[in-house]
C-alpha cells in the first residue's frame, strides 16, 4: 500500500451554512433585542438542522445606525447582545455541537463613533486621520444610502468618503498602518477559535475614489493576499467576500487557492434579474425564468478546482426568496421546497438565512414609520423630495426592502413568535401564528426537514460538492439538470412557476431521493403540477 498523503479537502466544501442576525434571532431578557444568549439557547436547535457553521452578522460594539455595520470598536461586544463572556461561551458551546462561527468583517468602513475617527476629525495632523479618506472637494460618487459619498468636516474643513451612511467614514486601505491594525483584530478573533470571517463589501477596500473607483481597485487582490499572509493564511478556516461585482473572469482570483486569498465569493448576478436595468433596486421588473436559469447556469461553469461559489436566496439584505421568486400564499410550501432544491442541488457552499428553512415571507407595512432600516428610510425621503408618490415608494419597499428579512425569528404561535417577552424591535410578522418553528418541527412534511434532508445529502453525497453540472433543455417554465460523477448520476427538475408544465426528459429514475409532491412516471411525457421539484438517481449511459 502506497502511504501517499492527499490533500485533505477544505471542511468548508461539502458544509452548510447558516446565517443569523443577531438582533431579530432570540431574545432572553426581555428588552425586544435579540442577544448572544438566545443563539446558545437555539444552538441544538441547529444542531438539529445539521449545520456546520454559523455566519453571525455583526455584534461588536456599535450606535446601530446600520444595525452594527457601523463598528465603533472591533475588539468589544455591543452591550444590547452581550458580553465576550456570552460570546467566548457562544464560539465553545457551538464547537462541542460540530459548529464554527463565522464572523462578520466590516473593515472597509468604520463607525464615526470608533475612536479612529473621533481622533482623525479632532487633530488632523495624527496618524489616525489618514486612516480615512479625506478630499477638498467632492466628487460626482454616490453613497449606496441615498446622495453624496462625500461629508464635509468643518472641523477638517475637508470631505470625508462614505459610501455607505455619512455615519460609516470609510477607511483608506492605502495606508500600511491602518491595514496592519485591521490584521490584528482579525487575529485577535482568530484566537478566539472562530471558524471564519465574512466580509462585508470587501470589494471595496481597493478603491481610488479621485478617480470614482470604488469596487475592484488595482490594489484589491494584493491587499487581499497581504491580509491572508499576515491573518488567516495557515488556518483551517473559511472566508467569503461579500463581492456584487464579482464575474465569471474575477471570481477566480479572489478565490483560486494558488492566489491565497479568500475561500469563497459571494456574486449576485441571479439577484439584479428582476431589476430594471441601469435602475436601483426598487426598480423592479417581473423575473424571466429563462434568465435565472441562464444565470445559475452560467456560474456552474466555474472551474471548481481552482475557485468556489456560494449559493444562497436570502440574507438579510434581501427580500425573502419564497415572497420574491416563489409563491407566499397558496403554495408557499411548495414553491419554497422548490426553490431549496434547485439551490442546494447546485455546486458550491449552501449558505441558509434565519427563517428561510420554515419559508418565512416578507412583511409587508403600511407607512414609513413602520420602516427602520436606513437603506429604505433614505431611499423614501430622497424619492419624495424628487416628486414620488407615496405608495408607490411603499410599494417598493414592501417587494425589496430589508426589513422584509430582519423581522424576528417566528419560533411558535405565541404573541411576540417565541422572539422576546418583551417588545420586538421590529414587528414580528402576524403570520407567525402559522409559520414558525414548533409547527414545522410537528410536520414530518414541513419545509424544515425537507431543508434538513437537503443538508444531509450535502454531507453524504460527495456528488454535490464533486459532480459536474449540466442543464437540460427544457421549456424557460422549468429547470431540469444533470450531476454526475464517475460512480453516479442525478437528476433535479423543478417547475419554477404556479401553472402545470410539460417536460420530456430522457432519464430513466433509479431511485428517488427527495420530492415536493409525486413524481411521474414517465419522464419522456410528464406533466409537472405548480412548482413540483423533485431529485432522482438516475442511470448512467
Ligand atoms: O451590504 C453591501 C451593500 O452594498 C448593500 O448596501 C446592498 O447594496 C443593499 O443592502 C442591497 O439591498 C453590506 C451589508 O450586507 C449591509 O447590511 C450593510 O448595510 C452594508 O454592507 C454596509 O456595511
Ligand atoms: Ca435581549
Amino acid at each position: 500500500m502506497t502511504t501517499k498523503k492527499q490533500k485533505q479537502e477544505p471542511w468548508w466544501k461539502q458544509a452548510v451554512i447558516y446565517q443569523i442576525y443577531p438582533k431579530s434571532f432570540q431574545d432572553t431578557n426581555g428588552d425586544g433585542v435579540g442577544d448572544l444568549r438566545g443563539i446558545i439557547k437555539r444552538l441544538d436547535y441547529l444542531q438539529g438542522l445539521g449545520i456546520d457553521a454559523i455566519w453571525l452578522c455583526p455584534v461588536y460594539k456599535s450606535p446601530g445606525v446600520d444595525n452594527g455595520y457601523d463598528i465603533a470598536d472591533y475588539e468589544a461586544i455591543d452591550p444590547q447582545y452581550g458580553t465576550m463572556a456570552d460570546m467566548e461561551e457562544l464560539i465553545s458551546e457551538a464547537k462541542k455541537r460540530g459548529i464554527r462561527i463565522v464572523m462578520d468583517l466590516v473593515v472597509n468602513h468604520t463607525s464615526d463613533q470608533h475612536p479612529w475617527f473621533i481622533e482623525a476629525r479632532k487633530n488632523p495632523s495624527s496618524p489616525e486621520h489618514d486612516y480615512y479618506v479625506w478630499a477638498d472637494k467632492a466628487n460626482e460618487l454616490k453613497s449606496a444610502f441615498s446622495g453624496s459619498a462625500w461629508e464635509y468636516d468643518g472641523q477638517v474643513g475637508q470631505y470625508y468618503l462614505h459610501l455607505f451612511a455619512k455615519e460609516q467614514p470609510d477607511l483608506n486601505w492605502k495606508n500600511p498602518a491602518l491595514r496592519q491594525k485591521v490584521y490584528d483584530l482579525m487575529n485577535f478573533w482568530i484566537d478566539k477559535g472562530i471558524g471564519g470571517f465574512r466580509m462585508d463589501v470587501i470589494e471595496l477596500i481597493g478603491k481610488v475614489p479621485e478617480e470614482e473607483i470604488t469596487a475592484n481597485g488595482p490594489k484589491l487582490h494584493d491587499y487581499l493576499q497581504e491580509m491572508h499572509h499576515e491573518t488567516f493564511g495557515d488556518r483551517d478556516f473559511l472566508t467569503v467576500g461579500e463581492t456584487w461585482g464579482a464575474t465569471l473572469d474575477n471570481a477566480p482570483l479572489y478565490s483560486d487557492p494558488d492566489r491565497r486569498e479568500l475561500s469563497m465569493v459571494f456574486q449576485f448576478e441571479f439577484m439584479e434579474l428582476d431589476k430594471q436595468a441601469g435602475k436601483e433596486k426598487w426598480d423592479t421588473k417581473p423575473l424571466d425564468y429563462g434568465d435565472l436559469k441562464n444565470v445559475l447556469a452560467k456560474w456552474q461553469k466555474l472551474d471548481f478546482n481552482h475557485s468556489w461559489n456560494s449559493l444562497f436566496w436570502n440574507n438579510h439584505d434581501l427580500p425573502r426568496i419564497v415572497s420574491r421568486f416563489g409563491n407566499d400564499q397558496q403554495y408557499r410550501e411548495r414553491s419554497a421546497k422548490m426553490l431549496a432544491l434547485l439551490l442546494h442541488g447546485l455546486r458550491g457552499t449552501p449558505y441558509i438565512y434565519q427563517g428561510e428553512e420554515i419559508g418565512m415571507t416578507n412583511c409587508p407595512v403600511s407607512a414609513i414609520d413602520e420602516v427602520e432600516d436606513i437603506e429604505a428610510r433614505r431611499m423614501y425621503q430622497e424619492r419624495l423630495a424628487e416628486g414620488w408618490k407615496k405608495e408607490d415608494l411603499i410599494k417598493a419597499i414592501n417587494a425589496r426592502g430589508r426589513d422584509n428579512a430582519r423581522t424576528p425569528m417566528q419560533w411558535d404561535a405565541s404573541a411576540s413568535a417565541g422572539f422576546t417577552s418583551g417588545r420586538p424591535w421590529l414587528a414580528v410578522n402576524p403570520n407567525c401564528h402559522e409559520i414558525n418553528v414548533e409547527n414545522a418541527l410537528n410536520d414530518p412534511d414541513s419545509i424544515y426537514y425537507f431543508y434538513k434532508k437537503l443538508i444531509a445529502l450535502r454531507h453524504q453525497e460527495r456528488i454535490l460538492t464533486d459532480g459536474s453540472f449540466e442543464l437540460l433543455d427544457t421549456a424557460d417554465a422549468v429547470m431540469a439538470y444533470h450531476r454526475e460523477n464517475a460512480e453516479d448520476k442525478w437528476l433535479v427538475v423543478c417547475n419554477l412557476t404556479g401553472q402545470e408544465q410539460e417536460v420530456s426528459l430522457p432519464d430513466k429514475v433509479k431511485e428517488i431521493l427527495l420530492a415536493n409532491g409525486p413524481v411521474p412516471e414517465d419522464l419522456a411525457k410528464a406533466l409537472l403540477p405548480p412548482y413540483a421539484a423533485f431529485l432522482c438517481r438516475v442511470e448512467k449511459d
